[in-house]
């Protein structure tokens, strides 16, 4: 079943519930910020005090980074990570399919707004498929007479049940840009959260499994070249209007990205899926 449902403030989400799993998409962004599969933990963290007011990102879920993550580097007064995550899209498609889960598409072309920030004609479109796994893929298409250049990433907050008990595997021996430190180092192990971690590993993801306690998340990354982790720790919590001052003890952010000196540049008509498969393995509440 899928509903299109607004908070009191007229917020447009839409929620979908089958046998398989629930979840609920912003229009705002085509943002999930809330999945969890039947008998299993929420995966996704959301801020107690998040947003949910037009034109605000949403603090948790899935912010969508496009056309580019970070600063903008030619203008920083553009929005961090770019305007994807802030504008209305369109619900274009839902499908309930046979096996009993449910597939949702939506889209994003170029508007007023964004070709003032951004002089490109482009189309995204989303497609999250909600069964007892959770799929995101976001296809890029260059729909002008000129190539661009972006940079992208599902910018995944996974819900964690203690962040010093957090084990993240599949990034050993991947080098890292820190962004705190401002330098390229060498992954050793399994990335362990002790404090502020901020660093865009050079990788393709296919493979990572975030471990806490009983809890593993495994994630498949597709048409990413970088994975980013982050978590802001204490101080930074403290200091986010739309966190609590204990928010960065249950989450961490695991991107799926083409983040950085990763950016693509797409030729007139060409398209670029970039997704990701999340899936909460081992770990049943009756
Ligand atoms: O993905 C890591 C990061 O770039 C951090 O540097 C931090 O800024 C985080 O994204 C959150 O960004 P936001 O604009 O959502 O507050």
């Amino acid at each position: 079943m899928i509903e299109e449902k607004t908070f009191n403030n007229g917020f447009p989400y839409i929620e979908i519930n089958n046998a398989m799993a629930e979840a609920k998409i912003a229009l705002q962004g085509a943002h999930v910020f809330a999945y969890k599969a039947r008998n299993r933990p929420a995966l996704l963290w959301l801020s107690t005090k998040s947003h949910f007011t037009q034109g605000k990102a949403i603090r948790g879920g899935i912010p969508l980074c496009f056309p580019w993550f970070g600063k903008n580097t030619e203008d920083e007064t553009l929005p961090q990570h770019g305007f994807a995550r802030t504008a209305l899209w369109e619900l274009a498609e839902v499908e309930a399919l046979d096996d009993g889960s449910t597939c949702v598409r939506l889209r994003l072309c170029e508007s007023r707004e964004s070709l003032a920030q951004w002089n490109y004609r482009f189309e995204l479109t989303l497609e999250v498929h909600v069964a007892e796994s959770l799929s995101v893929q976001l296809q890029i298409k260059n729909r002008d007479t000129k190539a661009f250049e972006i940079g992208t990433a599902l910018h995944t907050y996974l819900r964690v049940s203690d962040i010093e008990d957090v084990k993240i595997e599949g990034l050993e021996g991947s080098s890292y840009y820190d962004a705190l430190t401002k330098r390229t180092q060498v992954q050793e192990g399994n990335v362990k959260i002790k404090e502020e971690v901020d660093r865009v590993y050079q990788t393709k993801g296919e493979n990572i499994i975030v471990r806490a306690g009983v809890q593993s998340i495994n994630i498949k990354s597709e048409g990413s070249s970088s994975v980013v982790i982050w978590n802001p720790w204490k101080e930074k919590s403290v200091s986010m209007q739309d966190m609590s001052d204990t928010g960065y003890k249950s989450m961490v952010c695991v991107e799926t990205s083409n983040a950085l000196a990763d950016r693509q540049t797409l030729a007139p008509g060409e398209t670029h899926n970039i997704g990701a498969l999340y899936r909460e393995e081992g770990f049943n509440t009756n």
